[in-house]
């Protein structure tokens, strides 16, 4: 069997790899974690593969509203990293970031407040932090490469897209995905605040999902019962981090700190308690299924 330190690293992420597998792609979710955008050096044991999990979960059940590059998540996949690793289909990726906000929160609450408006979309005044807005809203970025994505417009992504057919055809299925998921996230009692897809072209050009999907990395998830308008709702899983960075001393640039054990351990069991809330599984299952 390959090994991953034998396959060609074709780009790599903060806390994330992928690999070139000749007509494939194997994309690794690493067990780092970041905080205010900077990687802490303690891994979280099991995060990538709940987020490898949980991605699957969603393409399996979301292939039939758009097309994904998922292909395996055994087959091809080296022992070191089964679990957390998944092989997909060479895709040719659009150059924007496909965001979808169901709620306001995070740079489209600072965006709102300062303009009324979110990537061009405008809303009603008098929204609060967190209100869920009357309906799911496209609220596309750029790709930085460094530095952070910037808001643009449906036609700012159509520009970078080269079609404004494609780019509606992108919006709409962003919109598909999110409401599905979001109705599958409240019936188990958490919400999809936003959440951010990567679109690609296959080989006969059809639209396909790339990236990983609907994890606690590309979304936010708040637990229903916590949920208050008004407030800053803390996401659920790195809210740990979050905290004891900042009761830490920590100024938020790099390096960051290493975590203590039970900063870690208190993480751990929040992805755990995602992938089981979202999935209705525990993480257990998807671990045996991964290395069968
Ligand atoms: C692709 N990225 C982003 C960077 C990561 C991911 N199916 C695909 N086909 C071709 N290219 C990509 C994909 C996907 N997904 C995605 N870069 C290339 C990225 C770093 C680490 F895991």
């Amino acid at each position: 069997m390959t090994s991953v330190a034998d396959l060609p690293l074709l780009a790599s992420g903060k806390v994330r790899e992928i690999y070139d597998l000749d007509d494939r792609l194997l994309m690794v979710a690493s067990d780092r974690i970041s905080t205010y955008d900077v990687v802490h050096p303690t891994p979280i044991p099991d995060k990538g593969a709940v987020l490898t999990g949980l991605s699957v979960f969603w393409f399996q059940r979301t292939g039939g509203i758009v097309p994904n590059h998922l292909i395996s998540f055994t087959e091809a996949v080296p022992d070191e990293v089964r679990g957390r690793a998944i092989v997909v289909r060479k895709l040719e990726m659009l150059p924007v970031e496909c965001v979808v906000r169901g709620y306001l929160a995070g740079s489209g609450w600072v965006d709102y407040q300062r303009s009324g408006q979110v990537s061009g979309v405008q809303l009603a005044p008098g929204l609060r932090q967190s209100d869920r807005l009357p309906e799911p809203i496209f609220t596309p970025s750029t790709k930085a490469t460094s530095g952070h994505d910037e808001a643009i417009d449906l036609d700012g992504a159509s520009e970078l897209i080269g079609s404004t057919k494609l780019a509606e055809r992108v919006r709409e299925a962003s919109l598909a995905l999110y409401s599905f998921a979001a109705d599958h996230a409240r019936s188990r009692g958490i919400v999809l605040a936003d959440t951010k897809f990567e679109f690609g072209l296959d080989g006969n050009g059809t639209l396909t999902v790339g990236d990983e999907v609907l994890t606690p990395d590309s979304s936010r998830f708040w637990p229903l019962d916590q949920y208050a308008p008004g407030q800053t709702a803390p996401s659920f899983d790195k809210q740990y981090v979050r905290d004891w960075a900042s009761s830490s001393g920590w100024d938020r640039t790099p390096p960051a700190p290493e975590l203590p054990p039970e900063v870690v351990a208190g993480t751990r069991k929040k992805y755990a308690q995602a992938y089981a809330a979202i999935t209705g599984e525990p993480l257990e299952a998807w671990l045996t299924r991964a290395r069968a």
